[in-house]
């Protein structure tokens, strides 16, 4: 008999423009796009990786930036997650400073207590570079994470993100499917309702 098949959730956040969607597109193997289509919608993309000794479905949640404000409104991340991909961009040193608020707001709203952290610095194709490869190592090791050298343009590391993630996950247990993956089902004993966070948006 086969056993369970494990699930878990993985979020990918970082301040607009980094290349959250483009590093997913080029994941699933869509056409690299060179033209910024800003993300309105969380969007949601499924993939199975062999990981451990059963296959892990990771369900990748795409988040919206504000790029007026640099809010994000919690509706996006008012499930529990159990991966955070934290992305920033190797040529914009804000969005590497950033990185912290953006752990602390998945620990804050989608925390389940033990996210797997895996932080990316994207765009490493670009000449000019100004977040090093230390840098980032640096900021992963602060979360316990793990740092990867990204180009979503040069499909370079995608698929080890996403790898990565599942793995860290996976020697935790992930989850069985049982109780997750249903957008609007109810709340378990989440404190917080659905509806409360919906309307919050978190200034970073
Ligand atoms: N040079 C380069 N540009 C990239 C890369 N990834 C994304 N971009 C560009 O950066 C812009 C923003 O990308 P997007 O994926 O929409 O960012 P998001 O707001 O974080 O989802 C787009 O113009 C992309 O073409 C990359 O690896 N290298
Ligand atoms: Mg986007």
């Amino acid at each position: 008999m086969l056993p369970p098949k494990k699930v878990a959730k993985v979020v990918l956040v970082g301040e607009s423009g980094v290349g959250k969607s483009s590093i997913l597109s080029t994941y699933f193997g869509e056409p690299f796009s060179h033209v910024y289509v800003q993300t309105r919608e969380r969007e949601i993309k499924t993939t199975m990786l062999n990981v451990g000794r059963q296959p892990l479905e990771l369900q990748i949640w795409d988040t919206p930036g504000n790029p007026h404000c640099r809010t994000i409104t919690a509706a996006y991340l008012r499930e529990e997650v159990q991966g955070a991909v934290c992305i920033f961009d190797v040529t914009r040193d804000d969005t590497y400073y950033n990185m912290q608020h953006w752990v602390a707001t998945v620990n804050t709203y989608a925390g389940s207590g033990n996210v797997k952290f895996v932080f990316v610095g994207n765009k490493v194709d670009q000449k000019e570079r100004s977040v090093n490869i230390e840098s980032g190592e640096q900021l992963a090791k602060q979360y316990n994470g793990i740092y990867i050298d990204v180009s979503a343009r040069q499909n370079h590391n995608v698929n080890m993100i996403f790898q990565t993630i599942a793995e860290r996950i996976d020697i935790e247990g992930g989850q069985e499917n049982a109780g997750i993956g249903d957008e609007n089902g109810q709340e378990g004993d989440n404190s917080m309702k659905n509806e409360d966070r919906r309307f919050q948006c978190i200034f970073l």
